[in-house]
């Protein structure tokens, strides 16, 4: 056996189901063990952008590591805005990237550089110097890493950097996977702090994020707030909240640093669950970078490396709410719309629509703001743009339904953030996956708008104008998806977009709605 099948088997043994792959000459030999060993499906992707974003998609909705398979230091490249916004989601993926041989990297072969240097960026776990001996074992511990929640924002991506040698020479055979890490339980002295804050009948937010907003977090969560009268609180752009019709009532932080500082304006306490303080997604001028008015206290009951499902646990306990009833979203969807195609509308014809327990992916464009409007809709998993890097929603939209095919997944994107990762497209019609994608073809980079306007600028000039502007030539995406597969149409009107919709949802595989827009 060799390293690479070793290494394959190995990572088949500890539960990797999938490998979303854009091999090259130096992945030859991984290639080849994944012809050779059952269990991992291989999906070809046509840029890693997608490949790594898919990753993440698949990742959030399961909680396991899919592996990602690229060429060389330029593969990796392609892939790390990707592999970023998944860092910020804390979302469990193995990269195996292939390399040359130690022996060769000395002739300064085209595609050598320095992959450590890139993958320093976004991995908490890197391996580059592993040999066929070794191969096998590493990718255990790549794989156990991956599911090691880690402070901060350092995520779960486990990097290893594979020589071809490593690959072709002979292992000593398949490594037993390791047990899998938990996470540290939170002191007790936090539970009693914050439980002591919450009954001083001090106006409390609870921030939760990460371990903090997953479903079992929030049933705790809730039963605090009914309990203690605090809101609680998801941060802006949670990597996956699973809400709607029947969960607990939610809040969600707004984007402008404005925006938050009032809705934290009389506030005493913060509390914060599995994530940071807030801060301002970018840097102004008149305003602070920490989202934290003068007299508000912040306090930490998880961090995110902690066990937050299991804090909130003890603490309902400690207030004795665990048999209090969480205030929950209504069933309230809204009418399907008719007119035209204004925000409201299309936002309304997606939340009147929405079906049964639906995957959303957001990107730029108008998904984000659609979110609210659902929560009365059907009940749902929402995974949004973690790390700011637009072009994630197909390749996270193509994950997500790799990793759950019973399910219907709905992708928002702007055309902007769109025409990054529109290859995801092909990768749906080749899996036959059961993804819709909305494009809101406004022609334009709308946002960058906005934020020029927020700089006091009243004044477009014709270079400015000329780089937020989208059209000329206009993309015709209806004509793109039919090229690579995927059947499309396109809205002008609020009736049409919710009809195309509900087409959609009542056939298997992939549709994309072209919805015209200002
Ligand atoms: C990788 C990356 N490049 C550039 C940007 C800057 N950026 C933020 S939003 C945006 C345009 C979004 O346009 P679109 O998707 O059409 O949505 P709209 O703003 O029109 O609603 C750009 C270029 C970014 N966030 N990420």
């Amino acid at each position: 056996m060799n390293g690479a099948r070793a290494l394959i088997e190995t990572l088949a043994n500890c539960g990797v189901e999938l490998c979303i792959a854009n091999p090259g000459t130096s992945e030859m030999h991984l290639v080849q063990a994944l012809d050779q060993v059952p269990g991992i499906r291989s999906v070809l992707a046509l840029f890693e952008g997608v490949c790594t974003g898919a990753a993440d998609g698949y990742g959030r909705m399961t909680g396991k590591p899919a592996a990602t398979l690229l060429h060389l230091g330029p593969g990796l490249a392609n892939g790390i805005a990707n592999l970023h916004n998944a860092r910020k989601a804390a979302t469990p993926i193995i990269n195996l990237v292939g390399n040359h041989p130690q022996f060769h990297i000395g002739f300064d072969a085209p595609l050598t550089s320095d992959i450590d240097t890139l993958a320093r960026n976004f991995s908490s776990w890197i391996k580059s110097c592993s040999t066929a001996d070794t191969l096998a074992r590493d990718g255990a511990e790549a794989f156990t890493a991956s599911l090691r929640a880690n402070p901060g924002s350092q995520g779960q991506i486990s990097t290893l950097i594979l020589g071809a040698d490593a690959a072709w020479g002979d292992s000593p055979g398949v490594a037993r996977p390791n047990g899998i890490p938990r996470r540290a339980l939170v002191d007790n002295n936090n539970i009693e702090e914050v439980a002591r804050i919450l009954e001083s009948g001090e106006s409390c937010v609870m921030i939760l994020e990460h371990d903090g907003v997953r479903t079992d977090s929030l049933e705790w969560a809730g039963r605090i707030a009914a309990k203690t009268g605090c809101r609680i609180m998801s941060g802006t752009f949670p990597a996956r909240v699973d809400g709607g019709a029947g969960t607990v009532d939610l809040e969600r932080m707004p984007y402008f640093p404005e925006q938050i500082l009032a809705t934290f304006a009389s506030v005493k306490h913060l509390i914060l669950v599995g994530g940071q303080e807030p801060a301002s997604f970018f840097a102004y001028r008149t305003t602070p970078s920490r989202l934290v008015p003068e007299g508000c206290d912040v306090h930490t009951l998880a961090r995110t490396e902690e066990d937050a499902c299991n804090a909130l646990e003890q603490l309902a306990e400690r207030l004795g709410a665990t048999k209090t009833e969480a205030r929950r979203f209504a069933h309230n969807p809204p009418p399907v719309p008719s007119g035209e195609m204004n925000t409201r509308n299309m936002i309304q014809a997606i939340a009147a629509t929405l079906p049964e327990n639906a995957i959303v992916a957001t990107d730029s464009g108008l998904g984000n703001a659609t979110h609210p409007f659902c929560q009365t809709s059907a009940p749902h998993s929402w995974l949004s743009l973690t790390g700011g890097s637009i072009g994630q929603g197909s390749p996270v939209s193509t994950g997500a339904a790799l990793a759950c095919p019973d399910r219907r997944v709905l992708a928002l994107l702007g055309d902007g953030g769109a025409a990054y990762t529109i290859q995801s497209l092909w990768t749906q019609a080749r899996e036959q996956l059961n993804v819709t994608t909305v494009i809101f073809a406004n022609r334009k980079y709308n946002i960058l708008n906005v934020e020029y306007g927020r700089l006091g600028v009243t004044d477009v000039g014709p270079i400015a104008a000329s780089l937020f502007d989208i059209g000329n030539p206009d993309i015709d995406w209806a004509m793109l998806a039919k090229s690579m597969g995927v059947p499309s149409a396109t809205a002008t009107d609020a009736a049409t977009l919710a009809e195309l919709l509900q087409r959609s949802y009542s056939e298997p595989g992939p549709f994309l709605i072209q919805a015209l827009c200002s």
